[in-house]
């Protein structure tokens, strides 16, 4: 069996794949795009993501883009690391929504509020503040909605008693507002969430690995 191949840029959307590949702890091999010399945009990249976006996963023959995708592909390909309710249980249902929600919902309202000039004419410089704006007060809606699930689930984890894919992903996206004004970390329950995701060693191997430097969240 070949090692499965992520392609990656620090801190990107690669990272829950990354912390999940860390989790299950086979070997695998990391490929950096390059995105400070548009690597991602390049026609050889192009091949493996028509979108040009990071992460793509490469497992033998088979090559995967979108980081849902692949995090669920990695869960099911190492049922032993337990990293998913099991399938047609309503803790599965769940998880699905949760995995949807993360994706469509959280992380492309990150994505508006990382690039808001992609949302309004070339040299609008008051609408880019408007859209930034704007989802900035969205994500801290949304990051109520993890605090309030946290609160429902009882923690220590999204779902509650078991970890999954979905806290590498929630972590992700979570770091990813580290700047904001109100950043996740200073909510309650999610600060302690995030500082338990923190302390995993498979975490910890991560951040090392892309070479990233605190504050981390
Ligand atoms: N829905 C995609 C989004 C991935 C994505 O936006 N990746 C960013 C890095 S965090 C990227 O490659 N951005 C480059 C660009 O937008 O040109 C996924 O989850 O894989």
């Amino acid at each position: 069996m070949t090692a499965k191949k992520l392609f990656y840029y620090p801190s990107n959307a690669s990272m829950a794949p990354h912390i999940v590949l860390e989790e299950i702890g086979q070997p695998f091999e990391l490929v950096l795009v390059d995105r400070k010399h548009n690597e991602h945009k390049s026609a050889e990249y192009l091949r493996l993501n028509p979108n040009g976006l990071i992460p793509v996963l490469a497992d033998g023959d088979m090559v995967l883009y979108e980081t849902a995708a692949i995090c669920l592909h990695l869960a099911d390909t190492s049922p032993e690391s337990d990293l998913a309710p099991k399938l047609a249980t309503p803790e599965r249902a769940e998880f699905y929504k949760w995995l949807m929600w993360l994706t469509n919902t959280l992380q492309s309202t990150l994505i508006v509020y990382f690039y808001p000039e992609r949302w309004v004419d070339v040299g609008n410089v008051a609408g880019v503040d408007q859209v930034r704006a704007h989802a900035e007060s969205k994500i801290g809606a949304l990051l109520e909605q993890l605090e309030q699930q946290l609160q429902s689930s009882g923690g220590p984890w999204l779902l509650g008693d078991e970890y999954s894919i979905l806290d590498p992903y929630a972590f992700m996206l979570c770091r990813w507002t580290r700047g904001f004004t109100q950043p996740a970390r200073e909510r309650a329950l999610l600060g302690q969430y995030l500082q338990r995701m923190l302390a995993r060693p498979a975490v910890q191997r991560m951040l090392k690995t892309e070479g990233l430097a605190a504050p981390f969240v």
